[in-house]
């Protein structure tokens, strides 16, 4: 088979966004993954996702999502498509949810344009929202909605044009190190290649079978409604929320044309694997999201347009996994997003660009590394 410098399995968006860098910079690149181009099985799939800066999951990812900001608006040059719209968004809840406290350290620590909200101001500032008047809000003016579709597509096309091999439909059977290199074989064809970047999401559990990373694939529900009225809950006038109840976090997305309301519950999921997700999408499920939508924005929640489930990859801290394999150094995974990683995908890209052709990156990863898994076994050469 053909030989490559670097192969990448896993064409969502972790993996293209690699492909993309990596064609950049001028590497032979071959992709593959097992489904057709913007399939739906694994999580990088539907219209929209959410980019915010005041991180409420830690303030190490801040640094991380400013560098993706830069990076998607030059991949918006560089594809001539529009591909992030600023919203705002709005973190809710009681001041101690870890949501809004968090987010509100990060935004402190990082010096993240914002405002802290009471109930009243909230309610007078976005009057579609019914919150309780121990609630506080954290508005971020400069959070916003990523175009999923189109980022997958921007990076896909421009990696194809400068010379990256994509193949889909092609899944690996298996791989291995050969020398100062691995091979991967597929239904079609063996291929050889200096470097691996494994980005298969809910998938690299499998692939990475020797490191025993500690993870669960959750089945996630996202519905979108036509709001009962469409002058309220539209992008650009209406910021996206998250908030934080007793009963879970939640997350509702403002209506881009054609679109309605995105909600979806975010702290759960259904446990599963990439095979036995149930895509099935049950009435109940979507009355209890419709249910809580409207508790909280009035209206939102009126007629299904569309269902959508996904798949979250989950670590027990829920911080992505990005690293080197600890035997193999040319071999390099991100995964484990932790239903969290789309909007930092142009920089993940980076960092894996980075790790498979340097060894080393500038950005501080040190808090993805996989080893906090292993933190009996010290040292490099202990590691599974
Ligand atoms: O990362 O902001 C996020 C998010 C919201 C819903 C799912 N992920």
């Amino acid at each position: 088979g053909a030989s490559y410098d670097v192969a990448i399995v896993g064409l969502g968006i972790m993996g293209s966004a690699a492909a993309w860098h990596l064609s950049r910079r001028g590497y032979r690149v071959l992709g593959l993954d097992a489904y057709h181009r913007g399939h739906d099985r694994g999580s990088s799939h539907g219209r929209t996702r959410i980019i915010r800066q005041a991180y409420y999951e830690s303030p190490d990812y801040v640094p991380l999502v400013r560098r993706s900001y830069d990076l998607w608006h030059a991949l918006e040059q560089e594809s001539g498509k529009a591909l992030l719209t600023v919203t705002g968004g709005i973190y809710l809840g009681r001041p101690e949810a870890e949501l809004v406290a968090g987010a509100l350290a990060s935004a402190r620590r990082h010096g993240i344009p914002h405002e802290e909200l009471d109930a009243t101001q909230v309610r007078q500032r976005f009057p579609a929202f019914r919150i309780p008047d121990d609630f506080v809000g954290l508005y971020e003016p400069g959070a916003g909605l990523l175009d999923a579709e189109a980022c997958l597509a921007a990076l896909l096309d421009i990696a194809a044009a400068r010379g990256a091999e994509l193949r889909h439909r092609e899944p690996v059977r298996r791989w291995r190190v050969d020398g100062d290199g691995v091979v991967l074989e597929t239904d079609r064809e063996r291929y050889r290649a200096n470097r691996l970047v494994l980005a298969a999401g809910s998938w690299i559990g499998q692939l990475l079978a020797d490191l025993r990373l500690p993870l669960e694939i959750w089945r996630i529900l996202h519905v979108h409604f036509e709001p009962e009225r469409d002058d309220l809950f539209v992008a650009g006038r209406y910021p996206f929320a998250l908030w934080e109840i007793p009963e879970g976090i939640y997350s509702a997305f403002p209506a881009l044309p054609g679109q309605g309301v995105k909600f979806g519950r975010h702290d759960t999921g259904e446990v599963c694997t990439p095979e036995t997700a149930r895509r099935e999408v049950r009435p109940e499920e979507v009355e209890s999201l419709r249910a809580m939508l409207n508790r909280f924005l009035p209206g939102a929640g009126g007629r299904v347009l569309w269902t959508l489930t996904c798949l979250y990859t989950m670590t027990p801290d829920h911080h992505f996994v990005i690293d080197r394999h600890p035997r193999y150094p040319h071999v390099v995974h991100a995964s484990a997003c932790s239903g969290h990683g789309f909007k930092i995908a142009t920089v993940v890209g980076e960092i894996l660009a980075d790790l498979a052709t340097e060894g080393t990156t500038p950005h501080r990863i040190e808090f993805l590394s996989a080893a906090r898994f292993w933190p009996d076994e010290a040292g490099e050469g202990s590691r599974p």
